[in-house]
């Protein structure tokens, strides 16, 4: 299918700067394009995704995707849809948080070939910029006016910009002139909130070149959910791409829970698949919905783009060790993962399981060890204890490390050596 065809029918469009005159270019030519992140953390959430998702999706139709890290745009800070000025962040962070999501970003893309990626950092063409320079050869060509009248600064206006923050738009309509110069960058995607920032670019490079200068803006929504609360949180916050801040069994089990309303809009923006694949999912989801099979392709899908076939392979063993309760077939590192977030007790040597079940605050009373042991609701890694004076041996623990206690039917606590 057509790539703008696709994109509208996976609803990834939101606003154009010129619909017609894009889909002309399109047409006749493979182009360069791009699309910036300000490192402001050590690493990419999920929110950050479909642009670049969809940045990929132009290289797979022959484009070239250049993909921008904004150590200078990271040092000033972004007002688009904050509705408070911004703390300053020190250069030493910016450029540590720039390297970190620097190889997030070159695991979407493919570097070889003909339009092989290009990865590029503002600082190196700002950052020794003079003043007079900056005022002289940029300032000039945009108007306060023009600037005042976009969104992101007009709604600031009652609660305060500083110069700073207010100029960050014209930093990064140079960074568009910047690449429309020396790469033949002709286009810049971002998500919506990024509209008033990609056409000040667009406004600075008729404005140093001619009117006929021929660039393009698109920007793409923003994600929702059906139920109105925020797309890409869970209870421990932000769902990250960095696996020690989000691990893979969790980021796995985010889009298993996607509910029925979002995930085929979700599995359109979000994956690879075909029209075709997606289209068949749906009708799952209408006519077998308890099966939850777009919820399993679309978590396969992301974590097998972000994290790779062995953590998926992992995530999935984590999940099915969890729901049916065997979970001796798990190996340590997944029982690190899938117990990250159950309480752990730190035991030595060998204990009596009333013992450690008082210790470990798994019942609150010798009393009631032995009760529970005797009514079968304790079990050790997956196996039901029904022994009194059971004491747990060598052979109790995985790989040396870890032992699972279970009481009742989901109450797990982690026993680490
Ligand atoms: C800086 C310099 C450029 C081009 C872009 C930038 C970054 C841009 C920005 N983007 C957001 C960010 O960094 O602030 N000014 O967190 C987010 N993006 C993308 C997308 C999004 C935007 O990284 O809508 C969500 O992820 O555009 O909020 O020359």
């Amino acid at each position: 299918m057509d790539l703008l065809e696709d994109l509208k029918w996976r609803g990834i469009i939101y606003q154009q700067t010129d619909e017609e005159g894009l889909k002309d270019v399109l047409s006749k030519e493979k182009i360069s394009l791009y699309c910036g992140t300000d490192p402001t953390a050590d690493s990419l959430h999920i929110g950050h995704l479909v642009p670049f998702l969809t940045l990929r999706r132009f290289q797979q139709h022959g484009h070239r995707p250049i993909v921008l890290v904004g150590g200078s745009t990271g040092l000033i800070g972004d007002p688009s849809g904050k509705s408070e000025e911004r703390k300053l962040q020190t250069l030493e962070t910016v450029l540590e948080n720039a390297e970190g999501i620097k190889k997030q970003l070159a695991a979407i893309f493919d570097f070889d070939g003909e339009n092989g990626a290009i990865m590029v950092n503002n600082y190196d063409w700002t950052s020794s910029m003079d003043v007079v320079t900056f005022l002289r050869d940029y300032g000039k060509h945009i108007g306060i006016n023009y600037m005042l009248a976009k969104d992101t600064i007009a709604s600031r206006l009652e609660t305060g910009i500083s110069f700073t923050e207010f100029t960050y738009t014209i930093l990064q309509a140079m960074d568009f002139n910047y690449l429309y110069d020396h790469y033949n960058c002709k286009m810049q995607i971002g998500g919506s909130d990024q509209w008033g920032n990609i056409t000040t670019g667009l406004e600075l490079i008729r404005k140093m070149h001619t009117e006929e200068a021929k660039a393009y803006g698109l920007t793409i929504p923003l994600v929702t959910k059906a139920d109105g609360t925020k797309f890409g949180k869970s209870e421990g916050g932000a769902i990250w791409l960095d696996p020690e801040k989000t691990t893979p069994y969790e980021f796995y089990q985010f889009w298993i829970n996607t509910a029925d309303a979002d995930v085929v809009k979700y599995l359109k923006y979000f994956t690879y698949l075909t029209r075709e694949e997606i289209e068949q999912l749906e009708v799952s989801v209408n006519e077998e919905p308890h099966l939850r099979k777009a919820q399993k392709a679309l978590a396969e899908e992301m974590t097998r783009l972000i994290h790779g076939e062995a953590a998926l392979e992992q995530a999935i063993n984590i999940s099915q060790a969890l729901f049916s309760g065997n979970v001796k077939a798990l190996s340590a590192a997944e029982i690190k993962q899938g117990f990250k977030d159950v309480p752990t007790f730190e035991a030595s040597g060998e204990n009596s399981l009333v013992d450690l079940l008082v210790a470990a605050k798994i019942s609150p009373s010798k009393r009631q060890a032995r009760e529970d042991i005797t009514n079968g609701a304790i079990s050790i890694n997956g196996d039901k204890i029904t022994d009194i004076a059971y004491v747990l041996q060598e052979g109790d623990r995985i790989e040396g490390q870890f032992t699972i206690i279970r009481r009742g039917k989901k109450k797990y606590t982690l026993i680490k050596y």
